[in-house]
């Protein structure tokens, strides 16, 4: 028995999303004009164990989104007004880069050149994953284009991703945050909803708390709440916000690799992304490790595609 009603039919929807909520997609990265550029980077640099897990994540996250495409314009009530509020500062679907699993030098360059280009045309980059290796590129771009100005990273995760090498690779997911400090346009790392065993050592912690990054734990959150951590975001700063789905909750995000309980809320991670924006102004997103196959009945995809439709309505805003 599978015909269940659908919500989207009841709203009016296209069975089909080809594109985030339906948005405009752009084919071409060089004449686009938005503020914000959403992009599916369905692989960069896999750890051959694994492979490219998170490779139907983007697709995924659309399709999730697929209900609201026809009531985009309606009253959202995480935002007290319409999710895109003026008709001219809305996001473009970028779709999805093509990739090579064989050839993840060549993965990272596409996801350099698109951000790059984001960039130039003034859009924030939002990178839709893809596992967690995919950022590193990203934040390469941003530091080419940075003339001197410096950015703190606000990453939100279950794992510090502070290893130095893992089964032989670099620039593979478990050594994001480690690479990232070794960019001299990094001056700050603050690091939200690390709980459990991860990959890292108490050595990959240490070196951390070495350079200087900071952290808040899950258990942290849940008893002090955020407002700690965007204390440590000064005035004025540029933001590069790292969202892995895992931070959340498995309750809520059933569908990544290595579930681990005592996340955050959808709303403690909301007041991180509206927290953040307050404070400076996010200049890049990526929202990563979601992978559909691990999820149940869909509840994970509903969860972060509403997240990151909460994050592109904070990304317009502070563009007007
Ligand atoms: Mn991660």
């Amino acid at each position: 028995m599978d015909n269940k009603a659908d919500l989207g039919a009841l709203f009016g929807a296209a069975a089909e999303t080809k594109t985030f909520l339906g948005l405009e997609a752009c084919a071409d990265f060089e004449t686009m004009i938005a503020p914000v550029a959403i992009l599916g980077a369905p692989c960069a640099t896999p750890y051959a164990a694994v492979g490219a897990y998170c490779r139907n994540g983007p697709d995924a996250l659309r399709q999730a989104t697929g209900s609201l495409t026809a009531n985009v314009d309606r009253h959202d009530f995480d935002h007290g007004g319409p999710v895109f509020p003026s008709a001219k500062l809305r996001p473009v679907d970028c779709g999805n880069l093509t990739f090579d699993e064989a050839d993840s030098a060549a993965n990272r360059q596409k996801i350099a050149d698109a951000v790059s280009t984001f960039l130039k045309r003034g859009a924030v980059p939002v990178l839709l994953g893809g596992d967690d290796s995919i950022p590193i590129p990203m934040i390469e771009a941003i530091g080419a284009q940075a003339n001197g100005a410096k950015f703190t990273i606000l990453q939100i995760d279950a794992h510090i991703d502070w290893r130095e090498v893992h089964m032989g690779e670099r620039l593979g997911l478990s050594s994001t945050m480690r690479r990232a400090s070794e960019m001299p346009h990094i001056e700050r790392i603050i690091q939200v909803g690390a709980r459990g065993i991860g990959s890292a050592a108490t050595s990959d912690y240490e070196d951390a708390v070495a350079w200087g990054a900071e952290f808040f734990p899950a258990y942290d959150v849940h008893k002090n709440g955020v407002e700690a951590v965007l204390e440590r975001i000064p005035n004025g700063s540029n933001i590069i916000i790292c969202i892995d789905a895992d931070a959340l909750d498995p309750a809520l995000i059933p569908g990544v690799i290595g579930r681990a309980p005592g996340g955050l809320s959808y709303y403690q991670a909301v007041d991180l992304i509206k927290g953040a924006a307050a404070r400076g102004r996010i200049a890049a997103m990526d929202f990563v490790e979601f992978m559909p196959e691990r999820d149940v009945d869909g509840i994970g995809a509903l969860t972060f595609a509403r997240l990151i439709t909460t994050a592109l309505g904070v990304l317009v805003r502070q563009a007007d």
